[in-house]
């Protein structure tokens, strides 16, 4: 069962197994130090009604994409192209819309088609916390953010209390029958008052997973991921340093046109906080690198036979934030700058049938940002508070001369290559964001808020530099050739909310409501370019698109909700609906998630819990016909799950999800575009069939 590759990085993982187990009887004594595992409430977080932390105790660990967890949050999703690349949905935005920061990182991805979103450098077994920012994203929380921000945390040491160093450890096993997946993970940390480290590495592999159908391929899947990290603390000054190595092999992404055959990344960080007087500083320096490829005849087989294709691509990123808060007013003011600067590029070429086939899809690009920033959270008045927010935002995006092997035979070719080369590629953007926040606490049971905000996006490198019409669109998976516009606009949203949080001790609903015009939306619309179409028809799309600025609406409304029926039995859930439509013709806008809500009946014990968990999709018709997006229909699916801690720092989860083995397509899903898979070219791609699954967990701390 285990290949060469396998084999190595499980002897990290039974190297570190071995060790924990060598440590585990040291802390026989240690209890004072127990803490809870990541128990984070729906409700009730120090940061309040803005931060939505999923609950992850009752959330199955065998999911391998973290990002699948978002559809827990209110008014969030994921589009899903493969097992490993959940793009983060919020609110109708998705892909560089939506501003997910891991570890308070904003990493530069390789897949000029999405492959490797944010969230997929996260494994479900490392993921200490994912909250959703409910609303308006505050500016302090990035450069961009005009579809909303997402924050993932990693497992990490905390420093402990005295000079004895307090180790701590988690070992996780897991497996799932639906792909026959399994995954390993350990963590490990020793920390003092003074010093804290940390270790960790996990494995996750699975193969194409069943459908009532028949099975969806490809859909396997393998990721190692792993890091090691040190901090030091002394006199209200702290300091971090943090590696992390991800390496994908073989995973599949039926709705894309290649799938992948490595992601290589390494994410370099480090942190500094102090206090100085009443000013509190901080700092982050990280830097990231990817190194991917991907093909298509690899794991399946190639749209015709001579249409072999390799895509080599690499991209990394520089990044840093600086800032200091103090007491202003009946509150506190952060003032502070970031910056990112990423580069990327693209080679296509035909390794099995055309040594000579080359292509240059993106040459030196590069996406420079710089920023700096005002807030001031505070109150106004006994029952109000207030957040008041600027920023400035410069993009220069910039990128380098490009070429085709066919440019000397293919006329048309040559004309698309000449034009883009003597094109001046400069793109610069000011974005000017603001944000407003009002809270007002009627009662110690009831709030109600109201936001509103002014938020950019400048457009990404694809939409402005693909000068050949390809489907390199950040996963877009509509089947369409796009080409990018290198005089694209920045996007403009004009957002306003509102939204109440009722609280007691019988129960809870928190709605919210928001109206957001985005002007300048960009958007594939049909090339007008002759020269193009032709490029395009030739290779497949006699219908390529191109971004273009247009302008649309989205509105909707989300909620989170629960009942306590007694000590024992409680009930949560989500509903979330969103409209996006463009304003500037009659269409939709595209992948937008339709109706959709869950409830989770829970009964929970000292040391056991069992949740049996409804899920519900609404029929989506409003659909683009600009991306040819087809209709979904409704569907309801039903999830058992159970934990217990058999002794102490043991713990078992076990569930059946899809109880009714019930066929559905998640209209998030992507259109399948593999054909020797039991799902029909063309179709959506189908969700998992029933899946029965158990994790095992040891930690101590
Ligand atoms: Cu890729």
């Amino acid at each position: 069962m285990l290949d060469q590759e396998q084999f190595t990085s499980g002897q990290i993982n039974w190297l570190l197994l071995a060790t924990l187990l060598w440590l585990s009887p040291c802390v026989a004594g240690a209890e004072e130090t127990r803490q809870l595992p990541e128990m984070t409430v729906q409700g009730e977080t120090p940061d309040g009604p803005a931060v939505y932390p999923i609950d992850l105790q009752q959330a199955p660990l065998t999911t391998a994409d973290s990002a699948a967890l978002l559809e827990r949050a209110p008014g969030a999703n994921v589009n899903r192209n493969g097992p490993l690349t959940g793009i983060a949905q919020y609110r109708g935005m998705y892909g560089d819309r939506v501003n997910v920061l891991v570890n308070g990182m904003h990493l530069s991805t390789g897949g000029p088609n999405g492959m490797d979103p944010p969230l997929s450098y996260v494994p479900r077994a490392q993921l200490e916390s994912l909250e959703v920012i409910r609303g308006i994203a505050p500016v302090s929380t990035g450069l961009e953010s005009i579809g909303g921000s997402m924050k993932a945390n990693v497992r990490t040491s905390h420093f402990s209390s005295g000079e004895k160093f307090i180790p701590s450890a988690d070992v996780l096993l897991g497996g799932a029958t639906v792909d026959s997946s399994y995954s390993v993970g350990a963590f490990g940390a020793l920390a003092n008052q003074n010093h804290r480290m940390h270790v960790y590495g996990s494995k996750e592999n699975g193969d194409d997973y069943k459908y009532p159908d028949g099975k969806v391929t490809p859909t396997e899947y393998d990721r190692n991921n792993g890091g090691i990290g040190y901090g030091y603390q002394n006199n209200g000054q702290e300091i971090g340093l943090d590696y992390r190595q991800n390496r994908t092999n073989n995973t599949g992404t039926p709705s894309l046109p290649m799938d992948i055959i490595y992601i290589d990344t390494d994410i370099y960080d480090t942190e500094y906080s102090g206090t100085f007087g009443g000013y509190d500083v901080h700092g982050r320096l990280f830097y990231n690198d990817v190194e991917h490829k991907m093909n298509n005849y690899s794991l399946r087989t190639p749209p015709m036979p001579m249409m072999t294709r390799s895509n080599k691509t690499s991209s990394d990123g520089l990044g840093f934030r600086t800032d200091v808060g103090y007491a202003l007013g009946a509150g506190r003011l952060l003032l502070g700058a970031d910056g990112q600067f990423d580069s990327h590029d693209a080679t296509v070429t035909d390794p099995v049938n055309n040594p000579n086939f080359y292509v240059d899809v993106f040459n030196n690009v590069e996406r420079n940002g710089l920023g700096v920033f005002a807030e001031w959270n505070g109150s106004i008045d006994t029952h109000w508070d207030m957040q008041l927010g600027g920023r400035y935002a410069r993009i220069q995006s910039t990128a380098g001369d490009v070429s085709h092997f066919m440019a000397g035979m293919n006329p048309a070719i040559n004309t698309l290559q000449t034009q883009f080369n003597d094109s001046d590629k400069d793109n610069n953007q000011n974005n000017f964001d603001l944000v407003g926040k009002l809270e007002h606490a009627y009662s110690s049971q009831l709030g109600f808020n109201i936001e509103a905000g002014i938020k950019n996006r400048a457009p990404s490198y694809q939409q402005l530099y693909l000068w050949v019409p390809l489907q390199a669109t950040n996963g877009l998976s509509d089947g369409h050739n796009y080409v990018g516009d290198i005089d694209l606009d920045k996007e403009t949203a004009y957002e306003v909310g509102l939204g109440l949080d009722w609280n007691t001790a019988r129960g809870y609903v928190t709605p919210r409501v928001f109206y957001r015009y985005v002007n300048n939306y960009i958007q594939g619309t049909p090339a007008t370019d002759p020269t193009v179409i032709m490029v395009s028809t030739a290779s497949g799309d006699p219908n390529p698109l191109q971004w273009s600025n247009v302008d649309a609406t989205l509105y909707g409304t989300d909620m989170g909700w629960g009942a306590n029926l007694n000590s024992h039995w409680s009930l949560d859930g989500v509903i979330s609906y969103v409209r996006g439509k463009r304003d500037d013709s009659s269409d939709n806008l595209y992948r937008i998630a339709p109706l959709n809500g869950s409830a989770t009946l829970s009964y929970t014990r000292a040391n056991w819990w069992l949740g049996l968990e409804g899920v519900a999709y609404a029929r989506q018709d409003k659909v683009s016909k600009t991306n040819n997006e087809t209709t979904s229909p409704g569907y309801g699916l039903a999830n058992l799950r159970g934990g217990i801690e058999i002794v102490r720092d043991l713990a078992l989860n076990v569930g059946i999800e899809n109880i009714f083995d019930k066929e559905y397509e998640n209209h998030l899903s992507g259109i399948n575009r593999v054909t020797d898979s039991d799902v029909a070219v063309g179709q959506r791609v189908p969700g998992t069939g029933r899946n029965y699954y158990a994790t095992l967990q040891y930690r101590f701390n």
